[in-house]
């Protein structure tokens, strides 16, 4: 069975972790971004090349304020509690998406560490920043209808397409999971997931373990993956 490559995670549940311990929503936020840096840093010691996180859907920008500015200080805690360790274990930031209507501050942190940590070698953590699957799609429809017409792209197929998507340097996304039991993709890279393995686990995003990515990664290795085509076992 062939390495996992890249894995990307749907993190829910931190509002659900926090009206269960009758905290506000925010400490739920803030119980994740500690679980961002304990999930990346132990996916870079596994040797995953990239670890995409779904931290911010366009639909996001529709709860109340005060939430939203919550999650706009997010970038802030996150790396300067954590960009030294991130250097350290020679992670490299990228984000697909989008920083726009991000407000000046959280976007320049995000650009910055992206920069300070463009010649690391280990695992990508990629962040999707207000992203959608369907506009990434359409994004790149408009593009190559462009590059097609006026001659420097030539005819379509599924790689080339591929290439005007927001993932064209990374690898095949191997492995889904979505925490908080939500059975849904929520316009989610949706073109990259067409071959990928999914787990969908129970457990919130804050109380998401080491020993949980484990088991997720055990769940993949004990399905056969068959692109469509026959396994050893079943080969007859
Ligand atoms: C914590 C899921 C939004 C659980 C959601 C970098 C993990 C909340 C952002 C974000 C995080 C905001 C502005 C921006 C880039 C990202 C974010 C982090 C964690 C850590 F420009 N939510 N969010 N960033 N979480």
């Amino acid at each position: 069975m062939e390495k996992i490559k890249h894995i990307a995670i749907i993190m829910d549940g931190n509002g659900r972790w926090a009206k269960r311990q009758l905290l506000p929503r925010t400490f739920g936020h803030k119980k994740g971004v500690e679980k961002v840096r304990e999930i990346a840093i132990y996916a870079n010691d596994l040797g995953i090349e990239c670890l995409t996180l779904y931290a911010f859907s366009t639909e996001n920008w529709r709860r109340p304020a005060e939430e939203v500015n919550y999650l706009m200080s997010l970038p802030k805690i996150f790396f300067s509690s954590y960009m030294k360790e991130i250097m350290a274990n020679n992670i490299k930031i990228q984000m697909i998406g989008s920083l726009e209507g991000v407000p000046a501050e959280a976007r320049k942190i995000f650009t910055d560490a992206i920069e300070e940590s463009k010649n690391n070698t280990g695992m990508i953590l990629n962040f999707a920043m207000n992203y959608g699957g369907r506009a990434e799609i359409v994004k790149a429809a408009q593009q190559y209808a462009i590059d097609y017409s006026n001659g420097s792209a030539g005819p379509l197929d599924e790689e080339l397409f591929a290439s005007y998507l927001m993932t064209k340097d990374l690898p095949e996304v191997d492995l889904l999971i979505r925490t908080s039991h939500e059975l849904r993709l929520s316009n989610f890279l949706l073109y990259q997931l067409a071959y990928s393995e999914m787990v969908f686990t129970d457990t919130l995003w804050p109380d998401f373990t080491t020993d949980d990515l484990d088991d997720c990664i055990d769940q993949f290795y004990h399905r056969g993956r068959r692109f469509g085509g026959l396994n050893e076992t079943e080969n007859t």
